[in-house]
């Protein structure tokens, strides 16, 4: 059938894509662990009983609130959400000592660095026995080889969304870099309040590495962020959807999932990769360091309990992205399957690129954000 060639070519160019980031890879982690497939229900390791409420760390709106109270009726254990706009505000947060919280939902390249600064709790794959429903290309990424951390939560893209009804797609991140006072978008437009993201437009714009860590490059995508400022309504990372779905902006920088939903609410959203490409991501689920031993055994119940077939397809309907979870996948609506902004299509596909850590030069995207930000 066609739509399974399509599937599969869509299959094999996101993992050439995944292998394309290899060098990001932690070294000498040990070979992948295959996923127990008999267990019905997760062990109970030793005398630890599960903690009976969990704090999850999440983005914004990037689960149904029903799956947590369904987990608490099988369960027993209460979920409480925390929310963070950005990788680096989440890892600020953690980095600063904030305990109490038994999952967390870092997207790649932040998985990579909190494994390295030894902030993640390695899983206990006994206590997960639905990882066997992970589709097969999210088993060995590069950032956490055999799941050994976490699991792929939901994946996606970063474009502009924008009202059709208003505004011609934009094609070219010049809409956002060239501001023209005349346009219709001028002072309706956001962008994500998010330093590796923002960079990452700013970077793709001039023609450059998304992951570079080249100083007059990164000077420049400065000056052009500094410019485009002067034609946005402001950086956001949680409201700009709604506000491009309820006429205040026309055009906004942000995640593909986000703009979908609020298709309900306004079918004139839109979304596009501009013809510059842009970035590819895939966000995982995973446990603090600072993790109890109780709640570290309820967090693994909860990413079991995730990675049920129905409650994968439940999430993706309800967050509109890409479910990692290939038992889940049977039972989404074709349509939704065959939604080329939720899987981009081969052409587009090769045009995005993971955000990879730099290591130090981390800090100066901050100290280059901050400037931005606070430029006058
Ligand atoms: C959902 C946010 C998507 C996360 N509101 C982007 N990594």
């Amino acid at each position: 059938m066609k739509r399974k060639i399509l599937a599969l070519t869509l299959v094999l160019t996101l993992a050439l894509l995944l292998a394309a980031c290899a060098q990001s890879a932690p070294a000498e982690q040990p070979a992948a662990q295959p996923a127990p497939a008999q267990e019905e229900q997760p062990a109970v390791s030793g005398d630890v009983q599960p903690a009976s409420e969990i704090v999850v760390y999440n983005w914004s709106e990037y689960i149904d609130p029903d799956i947590y109270s369904q987990f608490t009726d099988a369960t027993g254990i209460s979920v409480i959400e925390d929310n963070f706009s950005s990788n680096e505000e989440m890892l600020a947060k953690l980095q600063g000592g904030a305990a109490g919280y038994a999952l967390t939902v870092p997207s790649d390249y932040t998985v990579a660095i909190m494994i390295e600064e030894g902030m993640l709790s390695p899983l206990d794959h006994a206590n997960v026995p639905n990882l066997a429903n992970l589709g097969e290309r999210f088993r060995n990424l590069p950032y956490d080889p055999g799941n050994q951390y976490c699991v792929p939560y939901q994946w996606g893209t970063t474009g502009l969304g924008y009202d059709s009804a208003v505004i011609d797609e934009p094609a070219s991140y010049a809409a956002i870099f060239e501001p023209d006072p005349n346009s219709a978008w001028y002072g309706r437009t956001t962008m994500l309040d998010d330093p590796r993201e923002s960079f990452a437009a700013a970077l793709v714009y001039l023609g450059y590495d998304i992951n570079t860590t080249d100083e007059g490059q990164l000077e420049e995508a400065k000056q052009a962020l500094i410019r485009a400022r002067e034609g946005l309504a402001g950086f956001d990372s949680d409201t700009f959807e709604d506000l491009v779905a309820s006429g205040e902006n026309v055009m906004a920088h942000g995640w593909n999932g986000d703009f979908l939903v609020v298709q309900e609410e306004n079918e004139d959203v839109a979304y596009v990769v501009p013809e510059e490409g842009g970035v590819v991501w895939v966000d995982n689920i995973c446990i603090p360091a600072s993790a109890s031993p109780e709640q570290k055994l309820a967090a693994e119940m909860f990413i079991n309990y995730l990675l049920e077939a129905e409650v994968g397809a439940q999430l993706s309907e309800y967050n509109y992205y890409a479910s990692p979870n290939a038992a889940s996948e049977e039972l989404l609506d074709p349509e939704f399957l065959e939604d080329p902004t939720v899987y981009p299509p081969a052409e587009v596909l090769e045009k995005l690129q993971y955000i990879r850590p730099v290591g130090e030069a981390e800090s100066l995207f901050q100290r280059l954000w901050d400037e931005v930000k606070t430029a006058s």
